[in-house]
Formats: C-alpha cells, structure tokens, sequence
C-alpha cells in the first residue's frame, strides 16, 4: 500500500485507511477546510479586501439582507466570483475517485484504478460547503446542508431564479481596503436584481442563513445515510455550527466508524474513532482505497 503520506508519519492514517479500504457504505460530511487549500477562505477566515470591516456572522443572516441588499448581495457575488476563480484541490479529487471506485461507475478509469463493472458500494456526499468545487471534481453531492452560492430565489414569493455572478474581477483578487480606487467601493453595494415572476420581490441567494431551518429533504436524508453507513469521514469542519455539528454522531449512534480530517483539534475530535490531524488535499489521497484490478477488495 503506497502513500504519499508515511503512515508512521500520521498517528491513526493506518487504521483509518484499513477502515476506509473495508468500507461499503461512506458518508463524507465536508465543511469550509475542504476548500481551504483551493483559495476559498473558511467561513470564519479573515475577510479579505473590502470584506475586511465585516464580520461574516452578521452578514448571513435575513435581517443583514433586508436592512441592507445591496451590501449582502454584493458580499454573495464577491464569494461566488472568488469560488470561480478557484479550482478544486486533491481532496476533492480524491473524494470523487472514491465515489466513482465505490460505484464502479465507467468514470473510475480502466486502468489499474478502475473498479469492476457494477456497483461495489456507495460514497454519499453532504457539505455544509456552499462552493461547487466538490462537484466539478466530478463527484455527486446529495446535500448541500447551508445551500449554495449558485442558488438564488425570490425574497419574496420564493420562486427560484437564474443568475450568472460573473466572473472574478478586480474586487476578487483581494483588491480594495484602505484606498482603494472609487470604483472598488462601489463593489460593495449592488442592487440585486428583481424577480421575473412576481416582479416585486428581490432576489437573495439560495443560502441557508443563521437563524434559518436546513432544507429539510438534505437534512432527513443525510441522518438516513448516516444511520446505513460504515463509515463516515468528517472532513474541515469546526463542528460549531448547528444542527450540522451533531450530524456525525448519528453515524456513531448507528455503530459505525467515524474518521475526523482536520489539522486542528474540534470538540468532535475525542468522540471520533480515528481523528488525523491533517490537511484535506494531502490526507485524503492517502485514505481512498487504491482499487487492485481484481473482483475482490479494495487493496
Ligand atoms: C437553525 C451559509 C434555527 C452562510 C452557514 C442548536 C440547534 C439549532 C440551531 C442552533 C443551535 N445552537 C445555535 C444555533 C443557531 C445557529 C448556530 O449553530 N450558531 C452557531 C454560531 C453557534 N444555527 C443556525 O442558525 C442554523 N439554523 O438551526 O435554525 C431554527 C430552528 C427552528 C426554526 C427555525 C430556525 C443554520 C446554520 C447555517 C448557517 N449558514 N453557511 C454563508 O456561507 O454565508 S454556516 C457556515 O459556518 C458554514 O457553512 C459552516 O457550516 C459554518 C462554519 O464555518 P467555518 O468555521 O469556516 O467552517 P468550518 O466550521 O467548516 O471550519 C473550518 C474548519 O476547517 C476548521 O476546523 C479548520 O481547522 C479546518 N481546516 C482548515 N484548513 C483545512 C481544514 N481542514 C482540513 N483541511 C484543511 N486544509
Ligand atoms: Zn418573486
């Protein structure tokens, strides 16, 4: 079994690669770490450029929104453009192989890697992440618990909308702060645009803010896979935010093993079977199973 990673090197990365390698049924619960090392800054990482004088609590939240849309939207699209102009990393590659491995879809490759005709398993992916960049790994993501930055909707009669937040700009290269040029400040407030059903309504992103319910399909079938699987993998996640943070204990709850990837200690961490302290694009590649070619296990 060859690792990027030397197994000695990590206390537990043999035992969780023995556990994932055995595994049939995966969860992967992946929060903001997971897009860390592609350039997305966590949700509590500094804001950068403009967004330095704002404090991203306060932002995502409906009350932000209404007694402020435009500074709200504008922040949205800055996020959107900034989630353009990044790419995905390892990790996110080496959940979507997993997945394709599992499924032994025609994407698992048919070489050395490829799994055997026919499905061997599942990987179920739900993210607290509102990027796309799990998804333009190629893999499939049942539930996006906090919504996406794709996603927009009427304020107002709730209908669903289309719009394109463009692409990266000036404000995204983290441009703006003290002195910056007139024209970055007034990147800081944009008029959302209004909504073609009702016409009255503005639109808001389809992102679950704080004091807001989970969409509750993505919630009820997130526990259910959690409650069937062997294995979860908790992946970049403080474990702060409610009710997602209680989510991996219903794996727990339901006997099966729980494996934390997060280069800091998060109060989940004790309760984990295996909890690695490490980066999500160097871990990751070193826990998904390498496929042997043979109708038989993972190697
Ligand atoms: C609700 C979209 C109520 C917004 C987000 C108990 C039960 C229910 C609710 C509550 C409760 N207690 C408190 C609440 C209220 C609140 C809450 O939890 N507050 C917290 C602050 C205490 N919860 C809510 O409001 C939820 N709604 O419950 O509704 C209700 C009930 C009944 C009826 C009506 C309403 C809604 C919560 C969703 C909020 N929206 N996102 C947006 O993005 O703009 S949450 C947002 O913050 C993220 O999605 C993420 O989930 C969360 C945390 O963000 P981060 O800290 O950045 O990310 P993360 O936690 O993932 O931390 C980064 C981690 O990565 C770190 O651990 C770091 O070490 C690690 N890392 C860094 N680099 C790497 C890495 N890991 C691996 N590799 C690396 N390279
Ligand atoms: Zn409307």
């Amino acid at each position: 079994m060859d690792f990027a990673m030397d197994p000695e090197m990590m206390p537990g990365l043999a035992e969780a690669a023995e556990l994932a390698r055995t595994a049939r049924r995966v969860v992967v619960l992946s929060g903001a770490g997971l897009s860390a090392e592609s350039g997305v800054p966590t949700f509590r990482d500094a804001q950068t450029g403009l967004w330095e004088r704002y404090s991203p609590e306060q932002l995502a939240t409906e009350d932000a929104y209404r007694a402020d849309p435009e500074l709200v939207w504008a922040w949205y699209q800055w996020r959107a453009r900034l989630v353009r102009s990044c790419a995905p990393n390892a990790g996110h590659h080496a959940v979507a192989a997993w997945q394709r491995r599992l499924s032994g879809s025609p994407g698992a490759g048919t070489g050395h890697d490829a799994g055997p005709a026919g499905s061997r398993g599942t990987l179920t992916i739900a993210t607290q992440n509102v990027d796309d960049l799990q998804e333009r790994a190629g893999a499939e993501v049942m539930a996006h618990l906090h919504g996406s930055l794709f996603d927009y909707r009427c304020a107002d009669c709730g209908e669903p909308a289309t719009h394109d937040p463009g692409t990266a700009t000036a404000d995204t290269a983290g441009a703006g702060g003290p002195g910056s040029t007139p024209d970055l400040e007034s990147l800081l407030r944009i008029a959302p645009p209004r909504c073609a059903v009702c016409g009255d309504g503005m639109l808001r992103p389809g992102i679950v803010w704080f004091g807001e319910m989970l969409p509750a399909d993505a919630l009820a079938d997130t526990i259910a896979a959690l409650e069937d699987c062997d294995l979860a993998v908790v992946i970049g996640t403080s474990a702060t935010v409610q009710p997602a943070a209680s989510l991996p204990y219903a794996a727990l709850g339901a006997g099966a093993a729980v494996v934390e990837v997060n280069p800091e200690v998060t109060d989940f961490s004790t309760a984990a079977t295996v909890s690695l302290r490490g980066l999500a694009g160097q871990v990751l590649p070193a826990l998904v199973p390498a496929y042997d070619g043979h109708h038989g296990p993972f190697r």
